[in-house]
């Protein structure tokens, strides 16, 4: 936190002001996924003109990341924003970027409070969007219910504070903790319900990541084919260093559809490359980590970070998730459980549910039919 930011509570938050916040966090998650490079916030303006509060305003970062919650909300309220309280889940913006920044905005709405939760870490306003609305005489109230807001943009608050995006290791195990066959195609391990969850989380992610071999064996689509959320299908990103990938898989047929990148190493094929970029596949040059000779991880994520990347769903395969989970780089992990025995031939899973609960920490479980899952995230220091 920046030196402006005052380490008081300017006031305290009341009942109303937990149960607008909330709302205004529940708001906050209908754009997750579909505002990068911006964090999907949410903005509720409030007044109490004797009846009790009433919300006359309500904005979420649009779609694409502009505009703002607090553009969208302001507009909404019109003149009523005049002695309104504003509720934010991220503290408004205080740069000039491609909007003029929603702190002033506020100001010059006449907004006469602003609640506020988490603190926003890009360095163009970290604590500026506070001073800014308390140098116009607007009392301020941080830090209300800082840790729920902070769910939804998780993967902003990872990118700014390590570098890299948010990771989620989502694997289908079996009763044997096996996750397929080698050579084997797709094997089925979990029911429709579970398989609606995974799809729900392939459109809250930014990017969705395989490696060559899965790419290769189970011909995936990884998109989300939820009834009317086609266009909410994460961009594709498939771990392949010697560029095995060939033009005929489903991911190269449909990269002119949705955005396709191959993270490979220079020295690939470069017959091969302009044949799947004529497919409109794209590439990300990689080093190689020198003591595997795989893709080295913390530099890819780097540069995904570097675009804009703040969540990446890794769904595959075995290998995959265990370089992830060997460099320490799983933020959250889910493991769905289904009623399947696979059985000598089956591919290991690299972590199982036992080892999960030891290493993470078990923060929701779910029963969806004959399926368990479990979702663990990182334990923190
Ligand atoms: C807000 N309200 O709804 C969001 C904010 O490139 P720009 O100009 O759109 O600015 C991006 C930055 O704006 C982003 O890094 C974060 O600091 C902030 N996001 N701020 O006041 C919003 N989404
Ligand atoms: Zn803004």
């Amino acid at each position: 936190m920046s030196g402006l930011e005052r380490p008081i509570p300017d006031a305290q938050a009341t009942t109303d002001d937990r149960r607008f916040m909330a709302a205004a966090i529940r708001y906050a998650q209908r754009h997750v996924g579909r505002t990068a490079t911006n964090p999907s916030v949410a903005t509720l303006i409030v007044r109490n003109d004797g009846a009790g509060p009433r919300i006359v305003g309500r904005g979420v970062t649009a779609v694409g990341g502009r505009p703002h919650a607090e553009t969208v909300a302001l507009a909404e309220a019109g003149e009523l924003a005049r002695g309104a309280t504003a509720y934010v889940t991220l503290e408004p913006c205080a740069h000039h970027g491609r909007t003029p920044p929603c702190a002033e905005a506020l100001v010059v709405a006449g907004i006469a409070r602003v609640v506020s939760a988490a603190g926003d870490p890009d360095p163009r306003v970290d604590g500026r969007g506070h001073a800014i609305l308390r140098a116009g005489g607007l009392a301020v109230t941080p830090r209300v219910m800082a840790a729920e807001a902070a769910a939804p943009i998780s993967g902003y608050l990872t990118r700014h504070r390590d570098n890299r995006p948010e990771i989620l290791l989502k694997m289908a195990v079996s009763t044997d903790g096996k996750i397929g066959i080698r050579g084997g195609g797709q094997v089925k391990i979990t029911g429709q319900v579970a398989d609606a969850q995974t799809h729900l989380e392939r459109a809250r992610h930014d990017m969705i990541l395989v490696g060559a071999g899965t790419a290769q064996e189970d011909d995936p689509r990884l998109d989300c084919r939820l009834p009317g959320m086609a266009d909410r299908s994460p961009n594709r990103i498939v771990l392949d260093p010697r560029l095995r990938t060939r033009p005929e898989q489903t991911l190269a047929r449909t990269a002119a559809d949705t955005p396709t990148l191959i993270a490979t190493l220079s020295s690939a094929d470069p017959a091969s490359r302009a044949e799947l970029a004529r497919q409109g596949v794209q590439f990300i040059a990689c080093e190689a980590d020198p003591a595997t000779g795989r893709i080295a991880l913390p530099e890819l994520l780097e540069d995904l970070a570097a675009t804009g990347i703040s969540s990446v769903l890794v769904e595959g395969g075995a290998e995959t998730g265990a370089s992830f989970l060997d460099g320490d780089l799983v933020d959250r992990l889910i493991l769905v459980q289904g009623p399947v025995e696979i059985g000598e031939t089956g591919v290991s899973a690299p972590i199982d549910v036992a080892t999960a609960r030891q290493r993470f920490r078990l923060v929701r479980e779910y029963r969806f039919g004959e399926d368990h899952w479990f979702e663990f995230e990182r334990r923190t220091a």
